[in-house]
Parts: C-alpha cells; structure tokens; sequence
C-alpha cells in the first residue's frame, strides 16, 4: 500500500504571539495538583497558536489524516502514546511548513495520566492514557487525538492524576 503524506500549513494569521517556557512553566505549576519535576521543556521560546485555527482547521485535519492512513489504536505499537505523538508531530510539521519555526515551537505537549474518570470518549479505570496539552490564546486545553475532543484544562477531572508532561 503507497502511503501520501499530505500537511496543512500553519499560516502567520495562525501564529499569534511568542510565550517564554518559564511563564508556561510558572501557569502549569499554579495548579496544585501539578509540580515542577513533571514537567518537562525541551525549548526555551515558544509560540501560541490561534485557537479558531486548531479547533477548526488543525484538529479536523489530524482525524482526517489518521483516517486516511489507516492510523487507528491497534496493539501497543499504534495506542494512546503514538497518536499523541503523532499528533505532536502533524502540528510540528504544519509550523514547518507555515516557515514559522523560526519563530519557536507549538507549546504542545505529551500527557502521561491515570485514566481515572473518562474523557473524550476514552473510558475512565485505573488505566495509563497519553493525551496531549497545548496553550492557545485561549489559555490551557486538553485535546484527545483518538476522538479530537478538546475541553479547557481547568476542568480536566484527571489532573489530579497526571504522571508528567513533556513538550
Ligand atoms: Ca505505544
């Protein structure tokens, strides 16, 4: 099977301001549940992406793509953690393309959870989950890659339970 590869650009208009890792950093640690320890940076300079441009554009584009390339959860070598991943990447590739990664990273991160209560269609148990964390102009939103579920993390039932988070 001849798998395409095909991306959406992330344009300027979809790029909105640069965001420093230490005010990241000072907003995640602000909620109690979470500790500097389990956070993990790999830049220093970030950048926000519009949140009408992922909820309307970035996040539709992901699920067709999974769909168009048969990515579904199948075994532990296609499960929560490759799709978050995978999600991470399209967005690091769309930025690329956009020419904006001179600019800084998408601060989009990988989330380790206990799945205690459910979201985004993924049931709740005593169960690990990846999901991933991203930082709109809108502040901070879970989003689940395997349903494109997105909900503002101050509402996030599992936070108590998260193991760490690596952008
Ligand atoms: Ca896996």
């Amino acid at each position: 099977m001849m798998l395409s590869l095909y991306t959406i650009v992330m344009g300027a208009a979809a790029l909105l301001r640069p965001i420093h890792y230490s005010q990241l950093e000072a907003e995640l640690q602000a909620s109690p549940a979470i500790q500097a320890s389990q956070i993990e940076f790999s830049d220093r300079q970030y950048i926000l992406p519009s949140h009408d441009w992922l909820v309307s554009e970035f996040i539709p584009y992901t699920l067709d793509y999974f769909e168009s390339q048969g990515l579904m959860m199948e075994g532990e070598g296609m499960d929560c953690d490759n799709l978050s991943r995978l999600f991470q990447n399209l967005l690091m590739i769309s930025n690329s393309s956009g020419g904006g990664t001179g600019n800084g990273d998408v601060p989009c991160a990988i989330m380790k959870v206990k799945q205690v209560e459910a979201f985004g269609g993924v049931p709740g148990g005593d169960s690990y989950h990846s999901l991933v964390l991203i930082r709109t102009e809108r502040g901070w939103h879970i989003i689940e890659p395997q349903t494109g579920e997105i909900a503002a993390f101050e509402h996030y039932s599992n936070r108590p339970h998260i193991e760490w988070i690596f952008f």
